[in-house]
């Protein structure tokens, strides 16, 4: 794994925690196509297919992350091998329970919900993922994206 997708929720202007993790896998030799504050979930998978990503990365400050993500089943469902999505930040607002938060975010299609920076290090080093990227089809190029668009007819 490592070329990734990152940007913050669709309704979330935060930037800073997304720039320091950016520039965390930058260092760590990840190539990293950052769409900064409030993007819409199709446009960060329509920016993952362009990039070839190997996982998206959703960042979440405000708290609204449950709301924000309500389209992201369905929003899969229209690509071929989705990448893995990982989200990490503050899920919930405040007094609400993260945990509770968590699960939501699972149930609606997360991938890894994630506590630090380190972790998505150790998610991306795991064998499953590495090799997930090399089984990409050969037939189209010497790198082909795992998240062709799906020909729904
Ligand atoms: C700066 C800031 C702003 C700036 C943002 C500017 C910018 N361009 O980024 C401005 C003023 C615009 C802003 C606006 C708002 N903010 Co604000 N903001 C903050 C503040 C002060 C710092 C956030 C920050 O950047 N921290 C720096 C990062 C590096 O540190 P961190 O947040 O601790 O993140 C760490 C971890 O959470 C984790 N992490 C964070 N993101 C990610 C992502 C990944 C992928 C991973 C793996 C880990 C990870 O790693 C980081 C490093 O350890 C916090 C309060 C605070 N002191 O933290 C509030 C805060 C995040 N904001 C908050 C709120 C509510 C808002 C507003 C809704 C306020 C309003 N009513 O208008 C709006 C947001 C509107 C919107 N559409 O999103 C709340 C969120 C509440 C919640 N989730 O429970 C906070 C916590 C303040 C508070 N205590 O209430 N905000």
């Amino acid at each position: 794994m490592k070329r990734v997708v990152i940007g913050m929720t669709e309704s979330d202007c935060h930037t800073v925690s997304l720039y320091m993790f950016k520039l965390y896998l930058e260092e760590r030799g990840f190539q990293v196509l950052n769409l900064g504050a409030c993007v819409p979930l199709e446009l960060m998978f329509r920016e993952a297919v362009n990039f070839r990503a190997d996982a998206i990365v959703i960042g979440a400050q405000n708290g609204h992350a449950v709301d924000d993500l309500k389209r992201l089943k369905a929003i899969k469902k229209g690509y071929r091998d989705s990448p893995p999505i990982f989200i990490g930040g503050r899920l919930a607002v405040g007094v609400q329970k993260p945990e509770r938060a968590e699960a939501i975010i699972r149930d609606l299609g997360v991938d890894h919900v994630l506590n630090s920076f380190e972790e998505f290090l150790s998610i991306a080093a795991a064998p499953g993922d590495r090799r997930r990227s090399e089984m990409a089809p050969a037939a189209a190029g010497p790198k082909s994206h795992p998240v062709a668009p799906a020909l729904v007819g």
